[in-house]
């Protein structure tokens, strides 16, 4: 079969951002867009020639047509085999379970995740390493520098189509194809990871649960690990068929956007257990019956619990979270003495501390928590810890929470995301957060002292190499934290971020409503940016 090598110009808006490439569908078609992206990545990566790729997507508008590109550019570069997931699926844990697993040289995950899909919505690719993982700094660096200075790009002449609708094996221009099941090796591994005989049981009693998909990727894993090898009812499960356009909804796990979930678990005969995924299956909400957990709070109780998870029978060694994470998980960690590391938002920055041994469990504020199973954050996963633990621990999500607060102290957390706004206003607010820094240590904020004020910046521990301007944080003596930071996935203007987190140990203050108990650090925030003022904003447009 003959090869084009086509003629092409650099687009100048290819840079990576905290999660792969993202842009709205119109982009991504324009003629050559895609293209260029991946022979960016060929180029870049020559280990991916004469080896294995992993390629599958979150089921969006486009993913299909993307990966038949794609196999036509794998094949006119010498990639030795791509294996794909049936119907172009793959989760984004799923994809890093099979690189680990297989042995192949890397993965191109089609996804924009959380942000919502259709023709007028988002599409995405982002490209995870040999390791599992999402490409580090370095290599997305690399990538990003080759789409800079592309001239062109290698494609099959021919526009072939290979069935993704069959499980099969083909050859593409002398390069395997191989369609896989997209949930089999992923579910077995769940299998070996979890106690399935306690939840079998427990699901056997009169234990309900809900698990909302949010129509994106997570239908088909959830239907063959929580119904088929569980036990759990079949209209357990929401919302569970991929769609291209998710229903037309944000698959974004949060109680606003996966608001017939929040409704179940707060109405009248509410299940004992709800949950819900994102685009692409790498967060998790949980909720137990009228109770919401943070999902600071969750990855602190999974800390605290491991040890009731066949899993983590060796223990922790570690543990990590991203910087605007509360410090529930670290509270954990020095009771437990061991360490906890702080890392900058993003996955990526977890690996080299999963690959080095030195962290066995790791999260993020976003809904996102994981061990050293994968290389990414996994939903399901999440899910299945929490079920594993219920059915230990044979308690309500709520007394578990509760009970950890009473231990630990509870850390109240907010995160307010004022989303779209213009990129000069954004960068006016924290240009004025930044030029306060060095004057803040010692000054009084809503009745507290500030300890420490800086631009975080983090020193892998392992390689050395450094990353800057990763958020502004102000540390109070008491351990109460205002960062402010922007958000690295969005596709249009700016999305301005505000964490705000305060410890308390008072044993008549655990229940407090959150915005309530951290109202005075809110208000003095919004007035050390000038947030409406700046903005135009009276409010966050999201609050979680
Ligand atoms: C957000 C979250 C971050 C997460 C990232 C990717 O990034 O804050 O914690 O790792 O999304 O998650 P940002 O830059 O918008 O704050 V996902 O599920 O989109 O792969
Ligand atoms: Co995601």
């Amino acid at each position: 079969m003959d090869i084009s090598v086509v003629t092409t110009h650099p687009f100048e808006d290819q840079k990576p951002g905290t999660s792969g490439l993202r842009k709205r569908v119109a982009r991504f078609r324009q003629p050559h867009y895609l293209e260029n992206f991946v022979q960016s990545v060929f180029d870049s990566q020559p280990a991916l020639e004469g080896a294995e790729l992993v390629l599958g997507g979150d089921g969006r508008f486009h993913n299909r047509e993307a990966i038949q590109t794609i196999l036509r550019m794998a094949a006119a570069n010498g990639v030795g085999r791509v294996v794909v997931g049936r119907g172009g699926l793959l989760s984004t844990p799923a994809a890093s379970h099979l690189i680990r697993s297989r042995g192949a040289a890397g993965a191109l995950i089609l996804s924009a995740s959380h942000n919502p899909g259709g023709p007028e919505g988002d599409f995405g690719i982002k490209f995870n390493t040999a390791a599992g993982g999402p490409a580090p700094p370095s290599v997305t660096d690399a990538i990003h520098a080759r789409s800079q200075a592309i001239t062109h790009y290698r494609i099959l002449k021919e526009a072939v189509h290979v069935d993704l609708d069959h499980l099969h094996a083909t050859a593409l221009n002398g390069m395997d194809v191989e369609v896989i099941d997209p949930v089999a090796a992923y579910a077995d591994l769940m299998d070996q990871l979890f106690d399935f005989h306690a939840i079998r049981e427990l699901l056997a009693g009169d234990f309900r649960l809900r698990f909302d998909a949010m129509h994106a990727v997570t239908g088909p894993y959830a239907e063959a690990l929580l119904v088929d090898r569980l036990g759990a009812a079949p209209e357990s499960i929401l919302r569970a068929e991929p769609l291209g356009d998710f229903g037309g909804g944000h698959p974004d796990p949060n109680l606003t956007h996966a608001r017939l979930l929040r409704e179940a678990m707060f109405g009248r005969d509410a299940p004992d257990f709800g949950a819900a995924s994102d685009g692409d299956g790498d967060r998790n909400m949980i909720l137990g019956r009228h109770f919401f957990v943070t999902p600071s709070d969750s990855l602190a109780v999974m800390a605290a619990n491991a040890h009731h998870i066949p899993a983590f029978a060796d223990g922790l060694r570690g543990v990590a979270r991203s910087m605007p994470t509360s410090q529930a998980v670290d509270t954990v960690a020095e009771a437990r003495g061991i360490p906890c590391y702080e890392t900058p938002t993003g996955w990526k920055f977890f690996g080299n501390l999963l690959d080095d041994g030195r962290i066995r469990l790791c999260g993020e504020e976003s809904f996102g928590t994981s061990s050293d199973h994968v290389r990414e954050k996994d939903g399901l996963w999440a899910v299945l810890f929490w079920l594993n633990l219920l059915a230990v621990r044979r308690q309500s999500v709520e007394t578990i929470v509760r009970e950890h607060w009473e231990r630990f102290g509870r850390h109240y957390y907010t995160r307010h995301d004022y989303e779209g706004i213009r990129n000069e206003h954004a960068e006016a607010v924290m240009e004025r957060v930044r030029d306060r820094l060095a004057t803040l240590p010692g000054q009084s904020l809503a009745g507290q002292t500030v300890r420490a004020a800086d631009d975080f910046a983090y020193t892998d521990p392992v390689d050395g190499s450094v990353a800057e301007g990763q958020g502004l944080r102000v540390m109070f003596e008491s351990g109460a934290r205002v960062v402010f930071r922007l958000s690295g996935t969005g596709t249009e203007g700016a999305t301005l971020r505000l964490y705000i987190e305060q410890h308390e140990t008072a044993p008549d203050r655990l229940a407090l409503d959150a915005q309530e108990a951290l109202r005075p650090l809110i208000d003095a925030a919004g007035e050390l940016g000038n947030i409406p003022a700046l903005t135009g904003r009276e409010r966050p447009d999201v609050v979680t």
